[in-house]
């Protein structure tokens, strides 16, 4: 009987690869994509490649997203200056960026990022500096990609009212009665709901561009170099959209700049670290060198506070529903990833003036 194994192996033959493929083994540890690590050899070399199932059920449709990489990877390359800075799609044997197994899923390949770590915790700060150089360096980078050629993969991803608004049909479908039991967070969510729009009016003004944005800017979605521990690489490019720079910031803030995991179930461990926000603003404007625009800059903070707020209703609203998007390990998991974040925006509240005086300090001329 063929194993899981044995297919992976399948999948990779169907790409140009150099060597024999001796393995093919799940990989990483991402909430949405299959990660494998395939590796080679042609008798004098091992070589390594990452082998990823697209995810059907959050890309309808993935050719898409495909689309959208092949055509950022290639416009970064140019400007890399080796092949551990950007992801390479590698061709199928009949020249495609995907091959499609039986059941319909794509399948890409990249090149592995060798040498190379990233981190699920940030503890230190000249890291989350370098991650955030990392994403700044990538906008910047980007600023003259055309917007409007990116297929938006998920509509509405970060529009956060509209979050909202499926946040609060999951609580009134109450399908799995779980409600009862979240009151709280409930609350705490909708209480804040004048702040959704903050963005999206910002837009409106004319204080808030739209680029080309990555989307899930975690700081395990940057490859550190192994030894010198400075940025590599961006990866996990599935949500490249367009979409808003501050977003994007804001993503990392809520993910790194927490002192404990996303799923840290004692919620006494998990506070908003006001010195890990600095190091990655300091990072970010830095990596954008002087690209933003000084309205955009401001609203950094509000940024950090809506993908907090936004992520939170994310995972409580999946947990209502039954648990049907993120992946999880246990019953309760997105409940306890929401509480985290719900905490997290607790904190930056309490920080908020310190968090503008920040944004202000490291923007210099430029706000
Ligand atoms: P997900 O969307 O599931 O987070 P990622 O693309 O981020 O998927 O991949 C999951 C993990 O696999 C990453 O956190 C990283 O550890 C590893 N990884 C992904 N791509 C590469 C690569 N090109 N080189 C080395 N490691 C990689
Ligand atoms: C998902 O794929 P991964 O684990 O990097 C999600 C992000 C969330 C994140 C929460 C396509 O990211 O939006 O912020 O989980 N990606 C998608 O950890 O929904
Ligand atoms: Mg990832």
């Amino acid at each position: 009987m063929e194993t899981r194994n044995d297919f992976f192996k399948s999948c990779a033959e169907r790409f140009e690869i150099t060597g024999r493929v001796i393995s093919a083994d799940n990989y990483g540890n991402g909430h949405i994509n299959d990660t494998v690590k395939v590796v080679t050899d042609d008798g004098e070399k091992q070589r390594r490649y990452i082998l990823q199932k697209v995810n059907g059920n959050v890309f309808k449709k993935p050719e898409q997203v495909l689309s959208n990489i092949e055509k950022v990877t290639a416009f970064l390359k140019v400007r890399a200056n080796s092949e551990r800075e950007v992801l390479s799609l590698i061709p199928t044997k009949d020249g495609k960026t995907y091959i499609k197994d039986d059941d319909g899923n794509l399948w890409r390949m990249y090149n592995f990022i060798e040498d190379s770590v990233c981190l699920d915790i940030v503890e230190d700060e000249r890291d989350f500096y370098e991650c955030a150089f990392a994403f700044g360096k990538f906008q910047r980078d980007l600023r003259h990609f055309p917007a409007d050629t990116l297929y938006e993969t998920i509509p509405n991803f970060h529009n956060t009212p509209i979050r909202f608004g499926a946040f609060l049909s999951a609580v009134s479908a109450d399908k799995c009665g779980r409600a009862e039991n979240v009151r709280k967070e409930i609350d705490f969510i909708t209480s804040r709901q004048d702040f959704y729009s903050v963005l999206i009016d910002a837009e409106a003004r004319g204080d808030l561009p739209v680029r080309v944005t990555h989307n899930d800017t975690k700081s395990n979605n940057v490859m550190l170099d192994k030894t010198t521990r400075k940025a590599l690489c961006v990866i996990d490019l599935d949500t490249i959209m367009p979409g808003y720079s501050v977003t994007d910031f804001g993503d990392a803030i809520r993910f790194g700049a927490s002192t404990a995991a996303e799923d840290e179930k004692d919620l006494d461990k998990v506070h908003f670290n006001i010195d890990l926000f600095k190091a990655y603003t300091k990072g970010y404007l830095a990596g954008c060198d002087g690209k933003l625009i000084p309205t955009e800059i401001m609203l950094l903070p509000e940024g950090a506070k809506m993908m907090t707020i936004e992520c939170g209703m994310r995972f409580l609203t999946d947990y209502l529903e039954g648990d049907t998007y993120f992946k999880t390990a246990y019953p309760e998991h997105n409940l306890v990833r929401a509480r985290t974040q719900l905490k997290l925006v607790r904190e930056m509240e309490e920080q908020w003036d310190e968090m503008k005086r920040t944004v202000k300090q490291y923007a210099g001329g430029n706000a």
